[in-house]
């Protein structure tokens, strides 16, 4: 059994916690966090009573085999390697890191100490966004030369993560980044990124709406465009909506988990709801499934020594895409990734 130490107990942490009780192959000894009374708000809902204001401590005190940092980007950096050092495998959230010299260091870091460090980066573990990848990855359209990969909601976001609106940055680098790994694991690797961004909320600071076109390593193009400004009714938060299209076929992942596969002039519809797991809540639920998928990944890949789908290495390449994204929008040309 692995054991596990938590650093961050904030908004999004229950989710990870709860994913953790079900997860075959671990279990969580300790929780660090620097607000005590966040710390023990979680500790009495999990019933774990090793608990630390100090992670450097924990990784001193407890017998861990790996860490699971939960806390926003800036304290990223620090605590990975402060993990990498203690000779822990390490999950990191999302955003991976502030910047690409960040992100690079935290890969090295881990690299060094010989040590697995997984981003959670979990939107691709959806299960919807799952059986759509899978799908195209069996050759069910043949290969893909297009997609559109589309996040448009008016879901309250704020009164959760207050954090989301004191940013420079928000949507990209918050949940336009999801949609850009998913397209990376549909489409592949990107060379050009173009894209445009605006801010439609006067409350927030970052930008709220963002459309990108990327043109892939294969020659072929997508389209991202996501939004925190759209009202529409139902709202369709937390989904992805899909649209690919192949040389023998389309797949559309559209509102309500509805999978739609085009071939030979037939339609094949499928309902992709994810599961209502025990813990979880609408609309999050398609969230909070695809945090136990990715935690069971995690523990698949020591148990059989392989690397994560989304590992740190991998990662860099999701960050690139998002700090292309922001260049491209603040300097309005198109940024060749090889160039970041
Ligand atoms: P939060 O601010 O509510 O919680 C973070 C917690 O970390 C706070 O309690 C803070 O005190 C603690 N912390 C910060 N630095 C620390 C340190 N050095 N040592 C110990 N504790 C420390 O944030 P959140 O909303 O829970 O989000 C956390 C991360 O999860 C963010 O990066 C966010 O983008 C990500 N997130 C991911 C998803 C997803 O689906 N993947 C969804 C929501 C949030
Ligand atoms: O922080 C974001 C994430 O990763 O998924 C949704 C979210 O909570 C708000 O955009």
């Amino acid at each position: 059994m692995l054991r596990g130490g938590i650093i961050g107990a904030g908004f999004f942490a229950a989710n990870h916690l709860n994913g953790w009780r079900m997860v075959d192959g671990a279990e969580i000894a300790a929780l660090c966090d620097t607000d005590t009374g966040r710390l023990s708000t979680m500790g009495d809902q999990f019933g774990i009573t090793r608990r630390y204001t100090d992670a450097a401590q924990m990784l001193a005190e407890e017998e861990l085999d790996f860490v699971d940092i939960i806390t926003t980007a800036p304290s990223h950096r620090p605590l990975v390697e402060l993990a990498a050092s203690s000779g822990k495998h390490i999950i990191c959230q999302k955003p991976f890191a502030e910047n690409l010299t960040d992100a690079r260091a935290m890969v090295a870091a881990a690299q060094t100490a010989g040590k697995t460090l997984m981003v959670h980066e979990n939107f691709r573990w959806q299960s919807p966004v799952r059986t759509a990848i899978n799908e195209i990855r069996a050759g069910m359209i043949g290969t893909p030369f297009f997609c559109r990969a589309s996040f448009r909601s008016g879901y309250d976001v704020f009164s959760g993560q207050p954090y989301l609106a004191e940013g420079e940055r928000f949507i990209i680098e918050d949940l336009g980044i999801h949609v850009l790994d998913i397209v990376r694991a549909v489409m592949g690797d990107v060379a050009t990124v173009a894209a445009h961004t605006n801010r439609i909320n006067p409350k927030i600071r970052g930008e709220d709406v963002a459309t990108i076109l990327l043109s892939h390593d294969s020659g072929m193009s997508s389209v991202v465009d996501c939004s925190y400004a759209t009202q529409r009714s139902p709202e369709t938060f937390p989904q992805t909506l899909l649209e690919v299209d192949g040389d023998r076929g389309s797949l559309y992942l559209k509102a309500g988990y509805r999978l739609e596969i085009h071939t030979n002039g037939e339609v094949e519809t499928r309902d992709v709801s994810p599961e209502l797991l025990s813990w979880a809540e609408r609309p999050w639920h398609n969230i909070q499934e695809s945090v136990l998928s990715i935690q069971q990944h995690f523990c698949d890949c020591l148990r059989d020594g392989r690397q994560p789908e989304t590992s740190g290495t991998d990662n860099l390449k999701t960050l690139t895409l998002v700090e292309a994204a922001y260049l491209s929008a603040s300097e309005a040309r198109t940024v060749e990734t090889n160039h970041l």
